[in-house]
């Protein structure tokens, strides 16, 4: 397998992607209809705007990218789970509580599965939630400010793998466990798996006024893996559809051992069902320990504890969970835009089933199940089967949909994109890519009316696709054109960390919602300094706090006397502008933490230990004006006990002494509330 592409040449200041495609043993990709026909349909001329904002999971790296549609530019990396220097998030005192969780401070997490926001079955653009993988979380965005607003731990699970995925209206966000785990948590040998393993199905609600979550209920499952999930919509609105493997519970040498039945799950949980069941008081209230942090009006992260949870057995509330036999080792489920489809991909099936939502109603009324799991009914795989995908290629993974009744899956292991007709299975066309899809996107393509257009081939292997960066490659991602019959391939861009599932809507839902600046007058940040008048240094014990401002091209106080090694020196600094797109940074030589980056209106706090005698300097990061690098100061450190003063200057630039005041400092060091 071979590609080569003749490079790019300028022609009339427009890009000509003159780029010739050939593969060993199948047919090269088409590239538009011509070369130069592709390069126009993605070429967004310099000033214009993109067609779509696309958010891209960022796998290991934790965050989520936001790239513009369909140029592919990169416009975004919203930090997420993971700390990110680059704007402190994680590291300032007013951020850190964002990373607490039940282990400890965690800043970093994999991050999976975008998930907008819908009313009605439709992305509204409100907010965006994320799943983080290994310590399980998900993290709700806020898409006026492109912020990370929220992270709610999810006790009781480990590998938060099929979550988020929203019900239709946010009702609730999923979060179902990939490893089984004992729970509640206990010492075990893991040979035990069987008896003490359990899964765990949870369903936090989401509030529709202001997005916060909060935990309905858990539902403890068998022992599975679970390992994707979707919720229906229309017809299937009330139900959430999750993907299961290792049902034969094996808890060693999986790749072997969890492989051996023909036929997995979808656990079809009817969510309705169990609202009616925990409102009759059926479960049990179980302690459990975890973290939800919440990014508050004034600007400070605050983690509130939570203490139990909601557990209900499948056995306290029946037909609120049924299992439908599918197709082996299943991972990607996906239900279709009419709400009747839903659609796995067994990673080592060789054909893509589809259940139909009304064979499944009926063969419930008909009790026709092959059996049970654990008082789980099975239901016959015939009774709920609509049709299935022959010879799709190999390793079916994930589907998605456009607005003609038709579905795009990956074939992670043929490295293709397969389109099917969803109502009888009939495959339509074939594009290769390159190589190895996971997922793949369309946008609103998960949606009850997806906005179709484009599919995104979301590569896990590149190879020879882009200039070689040593031994870690770009990731990649393939834009099609899916307007006509055909695929048509238009654009490899590389993506940020390794991006799994995607979401897009188009842009006009948010462009102009964005928010510009924070509002100084309503800055309620206790450390807020306001203007350079009240800019001071106060003194408490060996905490120093610094009352700073900043604006184009200077900072209040610039000089600070009077600190000495060993103390704990917080600068508040406060960005006085009232402009859009001025924030200002802020570095302390030998600061062992990240800058800030403030933006306008806004208070950050980074705290600096001197541990050496001498003077220091602090300047802005962020090249804010043609002075910007006059923007800087210097803080004096003394000898511990020394007898220098503690002294500052106001806007004169004198320095002044500071006027010893033994207030008293709340400080919002990780805020903790129990
Ligand atoms: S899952 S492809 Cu989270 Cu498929 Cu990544
Ligand atoms: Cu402020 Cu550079």
């Amino acid at each position: 397998m071979r590609s080569e592409r003749a490079g790019f040449r300028y022609a009339g200041g427009m890009v000509i992607a003159a780029t010739l495609l050939m593969s060993c043993g199948r047919p090269a990709a088409r590239i538009g209809d011509t070369a130069a026909d592709a390069a126009q349909r993605v070429y967004v001329a310099p000033g214009q705007y993109d067609e779509f904002y696309a958010f891209m999971s960022g796998g290991f790296d934790g965050q989520v990218g936001v790239y513009g549609l369909p140029s592919g530019r990169l416009l975004r990396h919203v930090p997420v789970f993971s700390q990110n220097p680059e704007n402190g998030w994680g590291y300032t005192e007013q951020t850190k509580a964002m990373m607490n969780t039940s282990f400890g401070f965690i800043p970093w997490d994999d991050s999976h599965h975008p998930q907008l926001s819908q009313t009605d079955g439709v992305p509204d653009g409100r907010w965006l939630f994320i799943n983080g993988n290994n310590t399980p979380r998900i993290a709700r965005l806020d898409l006026t400010r492109f912020e990370t607003e929220e992270i709610l731990e999810i006790p009781n699970s480990a590998g938060n793998h099929a979550s988020p995925f929203v019900t239709p209206d946010n009702r609730y966000v999923v979060a179902g466990t990939r490893f089984s785990v004992p729970t509640p948590q206990k010492d075990v040998p893991i040979a035990d798996y069987r008896q003490d393993f359990a899964g765990l199905l949870t369903f936090a609600r989401v509030d529709s006024v202001t997005g916060r979550m909060t935990i309905a209920f858990q539902i403890r499952m068998p022992g599975f893996d679970y390992d994707l999930s979707h919720a229906g919509k229309g017809p299937s609105n009330g139900w959430s559809f999750f993907t299961s493997y290792n049902s034969e519970q094996a808890s060693a040498l999986k790749e072997v051992n969890a492989s051996q039945n023909d036929k997995d799950y979808i656990a079809a949980v009817n969510w309705k069902r169990a609202e009616q069941c925990v409102a009759d008081g059926k479960g049990a209230m179980e302690p459990a320990r975890y973290a939800h942090n919440i990014m508050g009006e004034d600007g400070i992260a605050r983690t509130e504890w939570g203490t139990s949870v909601k557990v209900i057995l499948p056995s306290d509330c029946p037909e609120m969970v049924y299992f439908l036999p599918t197709p082996k080792s299943p991972h990607g489920v996906d239900v279709d835009p009419t709400g009747e489809y839903i659609v796995s991909g067994g990673k080592l099936a060789t054909v893509i089933p589809v259940h139909s939502f009304s064979k499944m109603m009926q063969a419930i009324q008909n009790k026709s199940f092959s059996g049970d799991v654990n008082g789980i009914p099975v239901l016959k795989y015939e009774s709920v089967l609509s049709c299935e995908v022959q010879n799709p290629g190999l390793g079916p993974l994930h589907n998605e949909f456009d607005d003609k009744g038709n579905a795009y899956s990956s074939m992670f292991i043929s490295s293709e994109i397969v389109k099917w007709r969803v109502k009888d299975c009939q495959v339509l066309d074939r594009a290769p890519v390159y190589y190895s899809i996971g997922h793949l996107m369309v946008p609103g393509g998960d949606s009850r009316k997806p906005f179709g257009k484009y599919v995104i081939a979301l590569n896990k292997i590149t190879k020879d696709r882009y200039l070689p960066t040593g031994p870690e490659l770009a990731q990649s991602a393939q834009l099609f054109d899916i307007s006509g019959d055909k695929m048509k391939l238009l654009l490899d861009f590389p993506t940020i960390g390794e991006p799994h599932y995607a979401q897009a809507l188009p842009a006009s839902m948010i462009k102009d919602r964005q928010q510009k600046i924070y509002t100084l007058d309503t800055n309620a940040d206790p450390f807020a300094t306001k203007s350079e008048k009240n800019a001071r240094v106060v003194r408490k014990g060996t905490r120093v706090d610094v009352y700073m401002t900043a604006i184009r091209s200077h900072f209040v106080p610039d000089n600070i006397e009077g600190l000495q090694v060993g103390d704990s020196v917080f600068f508040h600094v406060t960005n006085l502008e009232q402009d859009w797109d001025v924030p200002h940074g802020f570095a302390a030589m030998g600061a062992t933490t990240a800058e800030l980056l403030i933006m306008p209106g806004q208070t950050r706090t980074l705290v600096w230990v001197p541990v050496r005698v001498g003077v220091y300097p602090f300047y802005c990061t962020d090249f804010c004006s043609a002075l910007h690098q006059e923007m800087q100061g210097y803080a004096r450190v003394s000898a511990r006990g020394s007898s220098v003063p503690l002294a500052w200057n106001g806007p004169s630039g004198t320095l002044g002494k500071a006027k010893q005041v033994a207030s008293s400092h709340s400080g919002h060091a990780a805020v903790t509330t129990d």
